[in-house]
C-alpha cells in the first residue's frame, strides 16, 4: 500500500516493519472529515491483515496539530438521525484502531481536540511533544464527545477528571496531560518521532502473539464498553437537533462567540 491510494494520509513502513501513519490536511489542522476516516478505516484495515507491518506510529502533519477534531463544517449539516449515525460510525473506525492485534502508539504532536483528541484515546499508547494540547471543547459547540470519548476519558484518567475537562471543554497543556494520564510521556517536539519509535522497538522485540493477547485482554476490562458507546451516539444525534448545536457550529465557522439558550 503505497501514499497514492489516500488523499488524506501519509503511509509509509520501515524495513522493520514499522508502519508510520500521517493525517495529513495540514491547512484544516488535520481535522477528521469523512474522506479521513474511510481512509483511516482502510488503511488499519491493511495494517491488520499484512504480516509485514509490525505495529504503528499515527501523527498529524505539521507542527499545530495532531488532529483538531471533527470537521465541524461536515458536522454543522447533521440532525438528529444523522448526528447518531455519524457519531456510530466514528466509534466503529475507533474501536477498530483500538482493537489492532498490534501496538498502536500516537504521536500527539499539537493540538489533539476533539474528536483528535477522542482519536488519540483509541491508539494503545500516547507520546505527546511539549507543545501539544489536549481538549474536549464539543459543549463549546453544544454537542458532547460522539467517538468514544466520555467512555475512554473516564477510564483513562478517572471520573473527576474527565467530567472537569468534559463539561469546562478546557485545553490543557502536555504536562498537565501526562499529570493526569492522559499522556503516557511528554517530550521536547523534535524527539518525538524518535521516542515513539525507540516505544515501538521495545515492543517488537517481546512476543508479538503475547503482546496481541495483552491488547486484547487489557481492552476487554472494558465491560461497559458497548452501553456506554450506545448511549454516547443517542445523546449526540438529540444534541444534532438542538438550536444550541446550530448555534455552536455557526459561531465556530463564522469566527464569533456562541450564544447558547439552552434549546
Ligand atoms: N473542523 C474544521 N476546520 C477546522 C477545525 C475543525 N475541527 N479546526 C480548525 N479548522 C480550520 C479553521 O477553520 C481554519 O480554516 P480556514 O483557514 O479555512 O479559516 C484552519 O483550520 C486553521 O485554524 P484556525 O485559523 O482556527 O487556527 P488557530 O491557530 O487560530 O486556532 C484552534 C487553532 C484553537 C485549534 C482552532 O482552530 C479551533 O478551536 N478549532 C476547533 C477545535 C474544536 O472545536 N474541535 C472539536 C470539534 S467537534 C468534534 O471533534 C466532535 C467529535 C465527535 C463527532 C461525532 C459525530 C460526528
Amino acid at each position: 500500500m503505497s501514499n497514492q491510494e489516500f488523499e488524506t494520509l501519509l503511509f509509509t513502513v520501515d524495513d522493520d516493519g514499522i508502519a508510520t501513519l500521517v493525517i495529513n490536511r495540514p491547512d484544516k489542522l488535520n481535522a477528521l472529515n469523512n474522506l479521513v476516516l474511510d481512509e483511516l478505516q482502510k488503511a488499519f484495515r491493511y495494517i491488520r491483515e499484512n504480516n509485514s507491518v509490525k505495529g504503528v506510529i499515527l501523527t498529524g502533519h505539521g507542527e499545530k496539530a495532531f488532529v483538531a477534531g471533527a470537521d465541524i463544517k461536515e458536522l454543522s449539516v447533521l440532525g438528529p438521525k444523522s448526528g447518531r449515525k455519524a457519531s456510530e460510525k466514528g466509534q466503529d473506525i475507533f474501536n477498530y484502531i483500538e482493537e489492532t492485534p498490534k501496538p498502536v502508539i500516537a504521536l500527539v504532536n499539537g493540538y489533539a481536540l476533539g474528536g483528535g483528541c477522542e482519536l488519540a484515546m483509541a491508539c494503545h499508547i500516547r507520546i505527546a511533544t511539549d507543545n501539544a494540547i489536549f481538549g474536549l471543547p464539543e459543549v463549546s459547540l453544544g454537542l458532547i464527545p460522539g467517538y468514544g470519548g466520555t467512555q475512554r476519558l473516564t477510564r483513562l484518567v478517572g471520573k473527576g477528571r474527565a467530567m472537569e475537562m468534559i463539561l469546562t471543554g478546557t485545553h490543557i497543556q502536555a504536562q498537565r496531560a501526562f499529570e493526569t494520564g492522559l499522556a503516557n510521556q511528554v517530550v521536547p517536539a523534535s524527539e518525538g518521532y524518535q521516542t515513539a519509535t525507540e516505544m515501538m522497538r521495545l515492543i517488537l522485540k517481546k512476543s508479538p502473539v503475547a503482546v496481541s493477547k495483552a491488547i486484547h485482554a487489557v481492552n476487554t476490562c472494558e465491560y461497559d464498553r458497548d452501553e456506554g458507546y450506545k448511549l454516547e451516539a443517542s445523546h449526540f444525534g438529540t444534541l444534532c437537533g438542538t438550536s444550541d448545536f446550530k448555534e455552536g457550529v455557526s459561531a465556530f465557522l463564522e469566527k464569533r462567540k456562541a450564544k447558547f439558550t439552552g434549546n
